[in-house]
């Protein structure tokens, strides 16, 4: 057969798994077919209290939907979402979820959350960004949880980039599979003390969507959660439908198929609009998973019943509405309740109920207060963990060390004082213990378990932290590369940076991540990239950035205290002091438990006093191989250079940039980086907007040649790049002018 023919025939094969929009009865029936859990005998297999529970839930999930179309002028103020005839899996989903377990709920899934025991009245606020809105104080959308209650699994902050959330959520349950490997309590599970709590293994759900599970990232989850074997459920509520986009358009298989690629993680199929299907079918997976017998995947057949989002409306392109509608699970559990004895007017009465209950929520709701605008700045950050410079910098009779192996050995302290924290990422696991041995003999000392290697998964490597942190681990993780971060970008942006001010603080990622830069000696064009800008356009996330063994001890365990994500950019020119003019990053090394706060610069050089007074001086703001480059460059103007050196580029210690500006009058800032549109630019005409009455001259930058990348031949190397020589040319203008 040729590959044409094989195609249309695969095409015209019949698809019980696939749910064809225009096809739904048939292909429901079709699809329950071949689900593992047998959907209409289940039914029956449910209590019926349970059931009655779920009645009254779907009715008002149903309700709140209902009202809110009703209500669209206010309602439909700001986007949002409903579970409409997604409820019945979602609800199966929330009662066999116990308050130790960890959630990540979509953001179709109110009806999940109602299951949890949210009030309507409290979701309601959310939708109307409300400053009780209980998970984000009225600064995201409807449906988007996050939440430290007791009584409730924890749910964390996640974004509203579809699939981005199989990262985080998996990294939970990595942190889950970590403390039990180290016999370690889980701080939740230890909060909830009590036998209830001791009694059941805790596991993560992690929800999402047919058209989300087609994201690239959602494959290095999958990848992770079989490596290690992780106690996470991955539930995909898959109605066919993307935005607008079908399932055919969307995806050349199902969520189901997709799993049959990855062995080791078991399958299987429920019937989404059938509580009973549902609820069988989610038990055996949370039992497989609580038996800690590997990942689940739950594939849910669902019918689309409301619009998209409240934007993006259902008449404006659905034409498979009455067919969807056909599945509602509604009347489904209606007649499954009927049949079970229950009498028709209990089921009037739940009607009712849920409907009086809803109106009454949005009354209340609707009277409640906005959020006070002042406080729109509040949970950037939350507040460090040091604050001051503490330990012994300089121990008498202490040998010198190089800057990798001051990051190896605050590595090392931490690892032996803080048995939560782990270190992960490529090849710093095993024998190699890092391409620059900056992790050498770790694995060895703690055991594979905290100390390990990863594929080569970027956005699992810094996404999965944030999971890890919502269970009370403290993950220490390194990207290769900086010129290799790009592909853990996303997961930065979206899930860490904005987790502590979307939270109104409740889940700030204490994340410590390393990336070796830097360019030295014909490292080429892609291990020598410079990245800082690119980094410090993103808020809520902090970046260090020092230029000696004694900062890198300091300022390493200072951002592992760090309650927020840092990154840590370490010059792999530095590491060894190699490369000519950079002996000073070798110090003497600080004892362990040195800190140093972020956010404080330091004078690397100071100027003579005599020189000062006559004015006779320049100030050389830089960080990183540029305070050795200005080392160097200074030689040429004996006591007449300053050199601040900036060790964490955000925060930004602005005050000592004004101080030391108003001392000398005149400024160059001096960066490895290409300088067009450079962090150091942008901080050149901050230094002039605020000393402008205090300068001598114009803030002098240098930087590399504004060129995509640097060449691999020495030699060009050596004209992109600033050097000595450079600087010292620019010094002795700004000095003259
Ligand atoms: C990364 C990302 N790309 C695009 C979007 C815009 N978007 C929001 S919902 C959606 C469709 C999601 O489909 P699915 O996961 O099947 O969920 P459903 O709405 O069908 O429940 C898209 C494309 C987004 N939120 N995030």
């Amino acid at each position: 057969m040729t590959e044409f023919a094989a195609s249309a025939a695969a095409e015209t094969a019949p698809d019980t798994a696939d749910f064809a929009s225009t096809r739904v009865a048939s292909a429901a029936a079709a699809a329950a077919a071949a689900f593992t859990a047998p959907a209409p005998a289940a039914a029956a297999a449910v209590d019926t209290e349970l059931l009655k529970r779920a009645y009254s839930l779907m009715h008002t999930a149903a309700e709140m939907a209902a009202l809110y179309e009703e209500e669209k002028a206010v309602a439909a103020r700001y986007v949002h979402a409903t579970a409409r005839g997604h409820e019945a899996v979602q609800l199966a989903a929330a009662f066999l979820l116990k308050e130790t377990d960890y959630a990540a709920p979509y953001y179709r899934d109110d009806a999940m959350l109602l299951g949890l025991g949210l009030r309507p009245y409290e979701l309601m606020l959310q939708l109307l960004a409300k400053a009780d809105d209980p998970f984000s104080g009225g600064r995201t959308y409807y449906s988007h949880p996050s939440l430290r209650r007791a009584g409730v699994p924890m749910i964390p902050h996640q974004s509203s980039a579809t699939g981005m959330q199989a990262i985080p959520a998996t990294g939970a349950a990595h942190a889950l599979a970590y403390f039990e490997s180290q016999a370690l309590v889980v701080p939740r599970t230890a909060e909830l003390e009590g036998e209830k709590a001791a009694a059941v293994k805790p596991l993560v759900l992690c929800s999402i969507g047919d058209g989300a599970m087609t994201e690239g990232e959602v494959a290095e989850a999958l990848q992770m959660a079989i490596l290690h074997q992780l106690p996470i459920i991955y539930l995909v509520q898959d109605n066919d439908w993307g935005i607008s986009a079908t399932g055919r358009e969307m995806r050349a298989m199902s969520a189901y198929e997709f799993a049959a690629g990855f062995p080791g993680l078991r399958r299987l199929q429920v019937d989404g609009a059938d509580f009973g299907s549902s609820y069988a079918g989610l038990s055996e997976a949370f039992a497989h998973v609580r038996g800690r017998r590997g990942p689940v995947l739950v594939h849910a057949k669902c019918p689309l019943l409301g619009h998209h989002t409240s934007g993006v409306r259902r008449e404006w392109y659905r034409p498979d509405l009455a067919a969807h509608q056909e599945q509602d699970p509604l009347p489904r559990l209606h007649q499954q309740l009927l049949a079970a004895g229950v009498a028709a007017d209990a089921l009037e009465a739940a009607q009712k109920q849920a409907r009086a209950t809803v109106r009454a929520d949005w009354a209340e709701a609707l009277a409640a207060p906005n959020p006070d605008p002042a406080t729109f700045a509040d949970h950037e950050f939350a507040p460090p963990a040091v604050t001051a410079e503490a330990g012994e910098r300089s121990p008498a009779g202490a040998d010198k060390a190089l800057m990798v192996d001051a990051a190896l050995h605050a590595v090392d302290d931490i690892l032996r004082e803080f048995p939560e924290a782990l270190f992960y990422g490529q090849d710093v696991g095993g024998e190699l213990g890092g391409v620059f041995r900056e992790a050498a003999l770790l694995a060895k000392k703690y055991g594979d378990r905290r100390v390990f290697n990863t594929p080569i998964q970027e956005a699992y490597i810094v996404g999965s932290t944030a999971g890890m942190a919502a269970v009370g681990a403290r993950p220490i993780v390194e990207i290769q590369f900086a010129d290799y971060i790009w592909p853990a970008l996303n997961q930065l942006v979206e899930e860490l940076s904005k987790s502590c001010y979307l939270t109104m603080g409740k889940f700030p990622i204490p994340a410590l991540i390393r990336v070796p830069i830097g360019a030295y000696g014909g490292g080429g064009p892609y291990h020598s990239g410079s990245i800082e800008s690119t980094l410090l356009t993103i808020r809520g996330i902090k970046v260090v950035y020092p230029s000696n063994a004694a900062d890198m001890k300091g300022l390493m365990r200072a951002a592992f205290l760090d309650p927020n994500p840092v990154i840590m950019l370490e010059h792999k020119g530095l590491y060894w002091s190699k490369v000519p003019g950079t002996e000073d990053a070798k110090t003497v090394e600080p004892a362990a438990g040195y800190v140093i706060p972020l956010g404080q610069a330091a004078i690397a050089q100071e100027a003579d006093a005599e020189q000062l007074r006559r004015g006779n001086t320049a100030l050389v703001v830089t960080y990183g191989m540029g305070v050795h480059w200005a080392k160097a460059a200074s030689r040429d103007f004996p006591g007449q250079i300053e050199i601040l050196d900036l060790r964490t580029l955000n925060p930004l210690d602005f005050e000592a940039v004004t101080a030391a500006t108003r001392r000398h009058g005149k400024v160059l800032v001096l960066t490895e980086e290409p300088l067009l549109n450079s962090f150091a630019e942008s901080l050149a005409g901050r230094i002039q907007r605020h000393c402008f009455t205090a300068l001598d001259a114009p803030v002098f930058t240098l930087g590399a040649a504004n060129l995509p990348a640097i060449a691999l031949n020495v030699e060009l190397e050596k004209q992109m790049l600033p050097s000595a020589a450079k600087v010292a040319a620019a010094l002795a203008e700004l000095l003259e002018y």
